[in-house]
């Protein structure tokens, strides 16, 4: 994938928003008015919108990095609104992602939060695609957790034996707080775009298992607004010791 699309929005107090035009282009890419990239979008001109919205497509060079470009939206009554700025994630879109996170809402009565092993799976194969040995072994992947009962149920320990047969597992304490997580770095260079997220329960699954829980994934390292969402499960089913679930990613 090299190009996204991306919706325009507004909102007008008084009226309608009826079209939206582009005041800045961005810089490492460029924006299509259709999906099949054959009509470049121009700046200043307004654009009709549909129920308030427009959909523009953004097309990557071959390049990584943080792209932007910024539009404002047109009344009824002519007025323009103040300029809004989209970021694009170029890496994302050529490379996919680099850091990757699960993000576990705590239900009420569960003896702490574990796992004992995830991967994500890209092309047919699983990732990380080998086994962790330590937090951040071997190099450069990094496992980290919100919360680590202690060094022998240490975040790397859901990412050291595949799901095979080894029980090992990422284990909070007992008393945890409302929300915990458990993530992956796969280390510059390594983004992929995962199409599938496999989980093992742990022992004592069918209070340990997870209920409530999203995929998360960053090329920053930071998961405070700007993370896509992959995956995002509330109410999953029962789960057996040691049980392998597979879910589809968007
Ligand atoms: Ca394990």
């Amino acid at each position: 994938m090299a190009s996204v699309a991306i919706n325009l929005s507004g909102a007008d107090a008084d009226g309608t928003v009826t079209h939206f035009k582009v005041t800045a282009l961005p810089t490492l890419g460029a924006l299509y008015t259709d999906a099949g990239l054959l009509t470049a979008l121009v700046i200043n001109t307004d654009y009709a919108a549909t129920a308030e919205a427009l959909t523009v497509y953004y097309d990557a060079a071959s390049v990584t990095g943080a792209d932007s470009f910024t539009y404002m939206a047109k009344d009824d009554a002519g007025a323009y609104s103040l300029d809004a700025t989209v970021s694009v994630d170029v890496t994302a879109i050529i490379n996919g992602y680099r850091y990757f996170r699960l993000d576990i809402t705590v239900t009420a009565g569960v003896g702490g939060l574990s796992l004992d092993d995830m991967r994500l799976v890209a092309d047919g194969i699983d990732y990380p695609s080998v086994n962790m040995t330590g937090l951040s072994s071997p190099s450069p992947l990094v496992a980290s957790a919100s919360e680590e009962s202690h060094a022998s149920y240490g975040a790397y320990l859901a990412f050291d034996a595949g799901l095979g047969s080894s029980a090992t597992r990422w284990y909070t304490s007992a008393t945890v707080a409302t929300v915990g997580w458990l993530q992956i770095d796969l280390g510059v260079g390594n983004e992929i775009t995962p199409t599938q997220l496999k989980l093992k329960a742990p022992d004592g699954a069918s209070a340990r298992g997870l209920v409530d829980f999203r995929l998360l994934a960053s090329n920053s390292g930071s998961f405070s607004g700007e993370e896509a969402v992959l995956l995002n499960v509330s109410g999953e089913g029962a789960w057996a010791d040691y049980q392998v679930k597979t879910f589809a990613l968007s």
